[in-house]
């Protein structure tokens, strides 16, 4: 039984690795030249441990080849990207896509797995798009499931293979097929519904996730105001045995939980206010650190911003709330340099690069020429600083990197 796996990016080409080192025919379709050249010669063109093995491992035999077109398959995977429009709703137009060059490849009975996280709907659209296109083809003898994917970046190919899955079918005779496909690699709990069930539990997830650091982020702005430090308040109120309260921060970064959320607001807008809510109080969590430097009145000495990344020991700056603050300081203070110490980089992303007065810095010589320091990422090399080392100067601390015991 063949696969092919639409979209080769941080989910569909692990996807479609681990599948062909289990045995399966994989045949990987990307619609960058870049990405396919790559793949067939057993390359990985981003960084993930462990994929690069997986990848030349199954290309070199013979069960993973790249390409650009789509072929005929006894199942698909869709796993493309769905970002959202201006007004927070959701660009389908990459699902159609997948669907429009899936459809003249079907003979029936085929099973066609939407992996790409959706707005609940969106697996019905994909179904009704492709019998739209192949009106020979029913519910009957097309199979049309949803399967989010709950990885985490930099453990994906442990995840892929622990993680439990939910598996939502159009039809329940979708579901158990998806099923089986599954099975073959994954080691997790296969759990079973239908296909809108399966899109709102990952939208759940991740927005349960904001809501939490949301609130979070408002007992830091709460605390600051009534003179308290959060990060003790949190510890101490954490000792409650049902109490788990997450840690404030610069805002939330990553591609997910700073998106998934909007997709709910924008099926449900009159009644999913405390999603919103959360949505906008972490979107402000930036401008409220930038505010901060400010209450430092007449400095002229470098600003010092550590860590670009959208979260700890990583090289992802992505929708990150640090590189959002970095620039918006340069626009702000264009008297001052900003010193960004990103150890996980070595050229600074290109909306930070068109600024004159920002330049990446060692952490040792931002120490020695800041006179203000904004702690944004809670990376380990500066974990492994002593507090002293930030003595004397004007320290925004979001991660509470300075309070940790
Ligand atoms: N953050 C805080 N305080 C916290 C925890 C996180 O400010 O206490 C911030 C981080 O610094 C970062 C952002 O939130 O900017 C997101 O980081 P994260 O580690 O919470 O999540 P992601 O985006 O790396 O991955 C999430 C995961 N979802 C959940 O944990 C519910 C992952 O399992 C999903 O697969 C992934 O989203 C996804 O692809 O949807």
């Amino acid at each position: 039984k063949t696969v092919a796996v639409i979209g080769l990016g941080y989910i569909g080409l692990p996807t479609a690795a681990i599948l062909a080192t289990n045995g399966t025919t994989v045949i990987g379709v990307d619609v960058n030249p870049n990405t396919v050249d790559a793949v067939n010669r057993g390359e990985v063109p981003f960084v993930e441990p462990d994929l690069g093995q997986h990848v030349s491992k199954a290309v070199a035999e013979g069960t993973l080849k790249a390409s650009l077109e789509t072929p005929p398959a006894d199942a698909y995977i869709v796993a493309v990207p769905t970002p959202f429009n201006d007004d927070k709703s959701a660009d389908l137009s990459y699902i159609e896509a997948a669907g429009t060059n899936i459809a003249p490849q079907l003979r029936g009975d085929e099973l066609i797995i939407l992996e790409s996280t959706s707005p609940p709907g969106a697996t019905q659209h994909l179904a009704d798009h492709i019998l739209a296109l192949r009106p020979d083809l029913s519910l009957d003898n097309l199979l049309v499931a949803h399967c989010p994917e709950r990885v985490l970046p930099g453990r994906v190919m442990i995840e892929l293979v622990t993680n439990d899955r939910i598996v939502g079918g159009i039809t329940p005779e979708a579901a158990w097929a998806a099923r089986d496909l599954y099975q073959r690699f994954c080691e997790g709990e296969i759990l079973l519904t239908d296909a809108v069930t399966a899109e709102m539990a990952k939208l759940v997830e991740n927005s349960f996730r904001d809501v939490n650091i949301a609130f979070a982020n408002e007992l830091s702005v709460i605390s600051d105001k009534l003179g308290i430090n959060v990060w003790e308040l949190i510890k101490l109120a954490n000792h409650h045995p049902r109490v788990n309260i997450l840690q404030p921060g610069p805002g939330v970064g990553g591609h997910c939980i700073a998106v998934d959320p909007w997709f709910i607001v924008a099926a449900a807008p009159e009644e999913a206010k405390l999603i919103r809510q959360a949505r906008e109080t972490n979107d402000a969590k930036p401008e409220w650190v930038i505010d901060q430097v400010a209450k430092e009145q007449d400095a002229t000495a470098p600003i010092a911003v550590f860590g670009l990344a959208f979260k700890a020991d990583i090289d992802d700056l992505r929708e990150s709330p640090a590189v959002h603050i970095a620039g918006d300081l340069a626009d702000q203070y264009t008297d001052r340099t900003i010193l960004a110490v990103e150890p996980h980089i070595d050229t600074l992303p290109k909306q930070l690069a068109n600024r004159r007065n920002i330049e990446l810095a060692s952490i040792e010589d931002a120490l020695e020429q800041a006179g203000t320091v904004l702690i944004l990422v809670d990376h380990s090399q500066f974990k492994a600083l002593e507090t002293t080392a930030f003595d004397g100067k004007h320290v925004v601390d979001s991660r509470g990197l300075l309070n940790r015991a």
